[in-house]
C-alpha cells in the first residue's frame, strides 16, 4: 500500500514527505494507522547523524498512537481496529530479560530493531523501489507503519490519541524514571536538569511522588513557568551563576545535595554535575538523557567511594504491554496531566518546523496529527 512519510533520507537534512510502499504485515507483525505522533530530542538525536545506530534513508518517530489495520500470521493479541501505542522497548514475557522480573528491557527484537529492520531480517518500506529503514521498531513518521506484536500496547479506545502519544515515550520516560528506576519517596529532595518533554515530566512524577523540594535547572528561563505548574520548586539557570559549578550551587542551597537527581539533557558535563549534586552517603542520580557517539562520562570515584549512586534507565522502566494500559487510564482519570507537554500540533508537513521549534526551545511537544 502507499502511505504518506517524512523521510530521513540522509543525517543532518530535513525531512522529506513523500508517498513511500508499505508491504503487507508478516508472521508476528502488525500493520498500524498512526493518527498521531509525537516528536522526541531522541528523533533529532538520530537525525544529526550522532546516532551510532542511525541509518539513512529511514523513516524516524517513537511516539505514537494508532489502530490496528491488520495483523499478519500468529497475532493473537490485537486484532483489525484496536487503539495502540507502538513501543521501542519490546514486552515478549519469554525472553531472560522479561522473565527476571528486574527489567523492562525485553531482547525478543532488539537486535533487529538497532539494525533498522523487522525481525525477519527485512524491511516493510521502500522509496521508488529502494528499501527505507525501520526507527526504533516504531516508524511513526509514516501514517502507515509495521511492527512487531510485542511492541504494541494495546490501549483504551476512548483515550485521546492526540495526548497519550506522549505515553509512547517522553512522559512515560520521565514519570517511569522517578517511580521505578529512582523510587522517590514522600519529603525526598529532586533535581532535575534539562526541562523539556522529559524532564517536566520527571517533575510532575516527583510531586506525585510527594518529594518535598523539587529543583528544576535549564539554561532556558522560558521553561521555567511550565515546571513550576508540574511542581517545581526551584527553578534554577546555570547562567545565573557565573563560573560557579551548578553542582555547587545546589549543595550549597540543599546542605548536602539532593537525594535524586535526573539528567535529562543529553550532555555528559551536565551528567556529572547532576552525579556530583546527589547528597553524600546515598544520594542517586539517573541518567535519562543519550549522549553522541563516542561521548564518555566521567568524575573522581570518591564521588561514589563516598556514596553516591550512578544509574540510567530506558523508557522509565515501564513494561510496555503490561504497563502502559494503566498509565492511559490515569491519564484519563487526569492523574496523569499531559494536555501541558502538547505545545504545538501541526499537520505532517510541518514536521520539519516541529524540529525547529525544538531546537529554538519554543516548544516541549510537536504533536503531528495525520
Ligand atoms: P528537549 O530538547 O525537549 O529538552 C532538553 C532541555 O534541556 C531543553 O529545555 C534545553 O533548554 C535544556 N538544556 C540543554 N542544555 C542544557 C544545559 N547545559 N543545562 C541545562 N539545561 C539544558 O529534549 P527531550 O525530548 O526532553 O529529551 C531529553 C533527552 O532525553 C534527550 O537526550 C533524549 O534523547 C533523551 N531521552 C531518553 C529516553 C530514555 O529512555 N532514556 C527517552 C526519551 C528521551
Ligand atoms: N541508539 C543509541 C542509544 C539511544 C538510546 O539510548 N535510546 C533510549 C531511548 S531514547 C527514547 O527517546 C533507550 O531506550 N535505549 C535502550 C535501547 O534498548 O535502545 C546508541 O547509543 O546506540
Ligand atoms: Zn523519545
Amino acid at each position: 500500500m502507499k502511505s504518506r512519510a517524512a523521510v530521513a533520507f540522509a543525517a543532518g537534512q530535513p525531512l522529506q514527505i513523500v508517498e513511500i510502499d508499505v508491504e503487507p504485515p508478516r508472521k508476528g507483525e502488525v500493520l498500524v494507522k498512526i493518527t498521531h505522533t509525537g516528536v522526541c530530542h531522541t528523533d533529532a538525536f538520530t537525525l544529526s547523524g550522532d546516532d551510532p545506530e542511525g541509518l539513512f534513508p529511514a523513516v524516524l518517530g517513537h511516539e505514537g498512537a494508532g489502530i490496528v489495520v491488520e495483523v499478519g500470521e500468529g497475532v493473537t493479541s490485537v486484532k483489525p481496529g484496536d487503539h495502540v501505542i507502538p513501543l521501542y522497548t519490546a514486552e515478549c514475557g519469554e525472553c531472560l530479560f522479561c522473565k527476571s522480573g528486574k527489567t523492562n528491557l525485553c531482547v525478543a527484537v532488539r537486535a533487529t530493531q538497532g539494525k533498522g529492520v523487522m525481525p525477519d531480517g527485512t524491511t516493510r518500506f521502500s522509496y521508488e523501489g529502494k528499501p527505507i529503514y525501520h526507527y526504533m521498531g516504531c516508524s511513526t513518521f509514516s501514517e502507515y507503519t509495521v511492527v512487531a506484536e510485542v511492541s504494541l500496547a494495546k490501549i483504551n479506545p476512548d483515550a485521546n490519541p492526540e495526548q497519550v502519544c506522549l505515553l509512547g515515550c517522553g512522559v512515560t520516560t520521565g514519570i517511569g524514571a522517578v517511580h521505578n528506576t529512582a523510587k522517590v519517596q514522600p519529603g525526598d529532595t529532586v533535581a532535575v536538569f534539562g526541562l523539556g518533554g522529559i524532564g517536566l515530566a520527571v517533575v510532575q512524577g516527583a510531586r506525585q511522588a510527594k518529594a518535598g523540594r523539587i529543583i528544576a535547572i535549564d539554561m532556558n528561563p522560558e521553561k521555567f513557568e511550565l515546571a513550576k505548574v508540574f511542581g517545581a520548586t526551584d527553578c534554577i539557570n546555570p547562567k545565573d551563576f557565573g563560573d560557579k559549578p551548578i553542582q555547587q550551587v545546589i549543595v550549597e542551597m540543599t546542605g548536602w545535595g539532593v537525594d535524586h537527581s535526573f539528567e535529562c539533557i543529553g550532555n555528559v558535563k551536565v551528567m556529572r554535575a547532576a552525579l556530583e549534586c546527589a547528597h553524600r552517603g546515598w544520594g542517586q542520580s539517573i541518567i535519562i538523557g543519550v549522549a553522541g557517539a563516542g561521548q564518555e562520562i566521567s568524575t573522581r570515584p570518591f564521588q561514589l567511594v563516598t556514596g553516591r549512586k550512578w544509574m540510567g534507565t530506558a523508557f522509565g522502566g515501564v513494561k510496555g504491554r503490561s504497563q502502559l494500559p494503566g498509565m492511559v487510564e490515569d491519564a484519563m482519570k487526569g492523574e496523569i496531566d499531559l494536555a501541558p507537554f502538547v505545545t504545538h500540533t501541526r499537520p505532517l508537513e510541518g514536521i520539519n518546523e516541529a524540529f525547529d521549534l525544538m531546537h529554538e526551545g519554543k516548544s516541549i511537544r510537536t504533536v503531528i496529527g495525520y
